[in-house]
């Protein structure tokens, strides 16, 4: 059987600290803010927060360009309100992640300053410097081909000391030099810094990024563009697991640290197992991207792919199959601050259907093995913003430096962005990080009434908030505090029982089912998810057993006790217990 433990029993709710509560009035949520709703987070059943970061930064990605990884952006608050909310939390038994963004800094870190300052400065080494290359015109370029993941080179070229320096993300966060071991005792000590003022883990951020391929190889040519991939040569490096294990003996193991990777571009059983599997002494847990990437085209995020539950049914076999093999284990989510709203894009946010999808999807992420992580809104059911967002309420680096290239090839013609701004209505970072939307009241009571936000509000607030369904026994976050509590209640069964899957040839292909079974307990639970807006009736024949069993939980009304048909209306789920 699975050993158990704490952190794959927590349930964990990511604060994105700008968008949660603004408690002074200027238009950003801050660290006060959430300290005034550790009742209602406590008050949800989940039992540990992941916050994004808070540390002093110029803010250019949103704190995921660190300055100084000991103290806190100002209008956040302070080192001070942080042990606050540590203690007020730990007073309450909900545990603390930190976002700890080590892969780079901002370029406005003292590390960087220094290190750009001269090439023969004691620092020059902790960041990835190269000297220019040349093509036959005697023209300067960069070291290699790679591209940037917010677009563009990946390397930034700095005229004082006539040398470029690898920035993976934007040209103001420069990648640290992992294999510098004075740079990484210094991350290790601002870890511990926070280690020993009470916070239980981290989420790693580009976590498989910090080992790159020492020769910094071309990446391979896959398009005509002038900059092309290269995650081959930095993605999963030959160093990373050296570097994760030294992390982890020389940091983790002296504290209770809960360890959650993020992983991109890794996403083959063999290499993922390598982060997790017990025995190697790593990661407790990984987000690998592909769940939150299910509607993307091929050739990047923002080109069209229709979602289809096809896909979530593989990809969820996949892993609920794997992470036993190896005895890993893995997070549950749907929703993060890099995406749009699972909600609008895998289920629906139609009225009609919007309460049910969404209870739909917290039946799925409550009936899984592994650690779920929901991202504050979805338990009132937060969406995207509408249609009728034009490109200015969208204001994420990410798809603005996107839609901007694209807009650059058509002539600055903005007529002709209607095929962009869709995949942006679905896709932009900026849904996942709308603001929290507390009541009815002007700007959704997550700031003053005459405040300004520093992002948009979504217009639908006014139906869908967290005043009109607290005392709601039909609403999502009713839905989403029961499911929770099962789970609990459930952990030998839907914690660490074993999964099965429902092949397909029996489900119908909209519809997601499994399941779930405890050794330990003798319980044997199905579940059955309708990912599609029409009725979907499953023949559960085969599975006659449940006949005298019943439902443990629907989004949907059902008999007591079901035959050999279960009906399921648009995006119904239903969990059926055996006795
Ligand atoms: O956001 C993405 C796609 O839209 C991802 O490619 C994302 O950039 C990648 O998963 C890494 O994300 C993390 O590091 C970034 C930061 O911008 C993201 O917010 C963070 O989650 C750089 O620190």
């Amino acid at each position: 059987p699975i050993e158990k433990a704490w952190w794959k029993e927590a349930v964990v709710y990511q604060i994105y600290p700008a968008s949660f509560l603004d408690s002074n009035g200027d238009g950003l949520g801050d660290i006060p803010g959430i300290i005034s709703k550790i009742p209602y987070i406590k008050s949800l059943g989940v039992d540990t927060i992941w916050l994004s970061p808070i540390f002093a930064s110029p803010q250019k990605d949103m704190g995921y360009d660190v300055a100084d990884y000991r103290s806190i952006h100002a209008p956040y608050g302070t080192v001070a309100d942080v042990q606050k909310l540590i203690d007020e939390l730990h007073a309450n038994n909900v545990r603390i992640l930190m976002d700890l963004v080590v892969n780079h800094t901002s370029d406005q870190h003292a590390w960087f300053k220094e290190s750009r300052a001269s090439r023969s400065s004691s620092k020059r080494d902790w960041y990835i410097w190269r000297d220019p290359k040349y093509d036959e015109q005697g023209n300067r370029k960069e070291p290699n081909n790679w591209k940037s993941i917010f677009g563009g080179s990946a390397w930034a070229y700095d005229e004082p000391t006539g040398q470029y320096y690898l920035a993976l993300f934007l040209p103001s966060q420069p990648d640290l030099n992992w294999e510098n071991a004075d740079m990484r005792e210094e991350a290790y000590n601002d870890m511990r810094f926070w280690l020993d003022r009470g916070v239980d883990g981290f989420r790693i951020d580009s976590m498989n990024l910090m080992s790159k391929h020492p020769n910094l190889p071309d990446g391979k040519v896959v398009t005509d563009e002038p900059y092309q991939s290269g995650a081959e040569f930095f993605a999963s490096g030959p160093k990373m697991h050296d570097y994760i294990r030294e992390m982890r003996t020389k940091v983790f193991d002296n504290y209770e640290v809960m360890s959650v990777g993020e992983l991109g571009f890794t996403k083959d059983e063999q290499s993922v197992s390598q982060y997790v599997a017990k025995g190697r002494h790593e990661l407790n847990m990984l987000f690998t991207g592909d769940i939150v990437d299910m509607d993307f085209g091929a050739n990047g995020k923002y080109e069209r792919d229709d979602f289809h539950p096809r896909k979530i049914r593989k990809i969820t076999n996949m892993w609920q199959g794997a992470m036993p093999k190896f005895d890993g284990w893995n997070t549950v989510y749907l929703d993060n601050h890099d995406s749009g709203r699972s909600l609008s894009r895998y289920a629906s946010d139609a009225p009609e259907h919007r309460s049910t999808a969404a209870k739909m999807l917290a039946t799925y992420m409550m009936s899984l093995s592994g650690t779920p992580f929901l991202l504050a809104g979805q338990e009132i059911g937060m969406a995207n913003l509408a249609k009728n967002y034009g490109a200015e309420a969208y204001i994420d680096v990410e798809g603005k430096n996107y839609y901007n290239e694209v807009l650059q090839t058509r002539g600055g013609d903005t007529s002709k962005m209607a095929d962009v701004l869709r995949e942006m209505q679905l896709k932009s970072r900026d849904h996942g990080r709308l603001p929290m939307q507390w009541d009815d009241s002007p700007n959704a009571g997550f700031t003053t009434a005459d405040s300004k936000p520093w992002m948009t509000i979504n217009k639908d607030y006014v139906d869908w908030n967290v005043a009109s369904q607290i005392d709601d026994p039909e609403s999502i976050m009713a839905y989403w505090k029961r499911m929770i509590a099962l789970r609990k209640d459930y952990s030998d069964l839907l914690v660490y029982g074993s999964y099965i899957p429902l092949p397909e040839t029996l489900t119908g292909e909209m519809v997601l089912g499994y399941e779930r079974y405890s050794k330990t307990t003798g319980q044997r639970a199905l579940v059955l998810l309708n990912f599609s807006d029409q009725e979907q009736i499953v023949v559960a024949k085969e599975y006659a057993e449940y006949t005298d069993s019943s439902i443990l939980v629907s989004n949907q009304e059902v008999e007591e006790s079901v035959g050999s048909e279960v009906a399921l209306r648009p995006f119904g789920a239903v969990i059926i217990l055996k006795h």
